[in-house]
């Protein structure tokens, strides 16, 4: 029988086990790299009765369940963060109303605009990380070890940012985060993948470059960090999304890449196609069609299975799943030179 240590060797996946994950073994014909739930969009349109939509959220395991943060976009279309827990990881209840955050400062409290968030445990706390809306997108942060008060912390960065995403440990004693700085609007062309360290989550800094667009067509207009990266014995697998544009819109994609473990800024591995690109109908009809954005992840390390939870078209939830293998083989094979 395969003990629990032989398992981690050969996955080269580095997560506690998570034996009741969402999970469904990949399709006889399915030749891709991740492949859909069967039954996805696992959250449909109006979910509750104040909400329209619900997309671009994280989950963790917590207690026999899950819980997660999700962006909600009420009736009125604009986003916040709501909690939400699951027995399954599949079927959601979603608070109605949105997370209230603690602030020391009451400018930083005011959130009008909060949306697309990922949750990191790091040591004994979860952090929120979400683009939050102070005079432009920014990186808001917060922590909760109970999922009940919820402790907002100063912004990360000022604007215009977006995908503030956590490490889910520090790295050489730091906090590390990925983010992706950005124009204002359509006219200003910017949007590459960054590396910031803080000793404190309040002063943010040595922030170097991690990757910019890309030359193929998929991802040259701009690129955002995705998921909480997955620590592998391999080095940081990053999902990330990577968007086009068309004669009438753009497509949003996601990706991978391998970062080295001590110093994440360093990309051993860079994966030329994208491992999804929007396909279902669900995917490419809705609020902002042609669009998979992922930003939540589970990872058993006893298996090497993920479950990897993306928005479609800004209206719907949904998971793929993958196993951690297969997506490293196949990045390091496509990677570039
Ligand atoms: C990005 C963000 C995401 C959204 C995506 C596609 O810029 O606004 O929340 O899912 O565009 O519309």
């Amino acid at each position: 029988m395969e003990n629990k240590n032989t398992a981690l060797a050969k996955t080269a996946l580095i997560a506690e086990a998570v034996p009741n994950m969402p999970w469904e073994p990949k399709p006889e014909n399915c030749k891709e790299i991740v492949w859909r739930h069967s039954t996805n969009p696992i959250i449909n349109l109006h979910p509750m009765p104040k909400a329209r939509s619900v997309f671009n959220s994280c989950v963790v395991p917590w207690g026999d369940g899950f819980i997660g943060v999700f962006r909600v976009d009420s009736l009125s279309m604009d986003p916040n963060l709501h909690l939400g827990s699951s027995p399954d990881g599949i079927n959601w209840t979603i608070e109605e109303e949105p997370i209230s955050f603690i602030s020391a400062d009451p400018a930083l409290g005011q959130i009008t605009v909060a949306y697309d968030p990922r949750l990191s445990k790091i040591e004994d706390k979860y952090y929120i990380t979400w683009c939050n809306a102070y005079y432009g997108a920014t990186i808001g942060q917060a922590w909760t070890t109970d999922f009940k008060t919820f402790h907002q912390l100063e912004n990360a960065f000022l604007p215009y940012n977006r995908n503030g995403v956590l490490f889910p440990k520090k790295i050489g004693g730091k906090f590390a985060m990925l983010s992706r700085p950005m124009g204002l609007g359509m006219a200003v062309n910017y949007g590459d993948i960054f590396y910031s360290e803080s000793p404190d989550l309040t002063y943010w800094g040595k922030h170097r470059i991690v990757f910019t667009r890309g030359p193929l067509k998929w991802e040259r207009v701009k690129i955002g960090p995705g998921p909480i990266p997955i620590e592998t014995t391999e080095g940081w697998l990053l999902l990330y999304h990577g968007v086009t544009d068309t004669c009438d819109s753009f497509v949003y994609s996601m990706g991978a890449a391998i970062l080295d473990i001590a110093e994440p800024s360093k990309v051993l591995y860079r994966c030329k196609f994208p491992l999804m690109t929007p396909e279902k109908d669900y995917e490419t009809a809705g609020y902002v069609g042609n669009v998979v954005f992922p930003t939540g992840v589970i990872a058993d390390g006893a298996t090497g299975r993920l479950a990897i939870y993306y928005g479609a078209a800004d209206t719907y939830t949904g998971i793929v799943y993958a196993n951690i293998d297969e997506i490293i083989a196949y990045v390091k094979e496509n990677a570039w030179e």
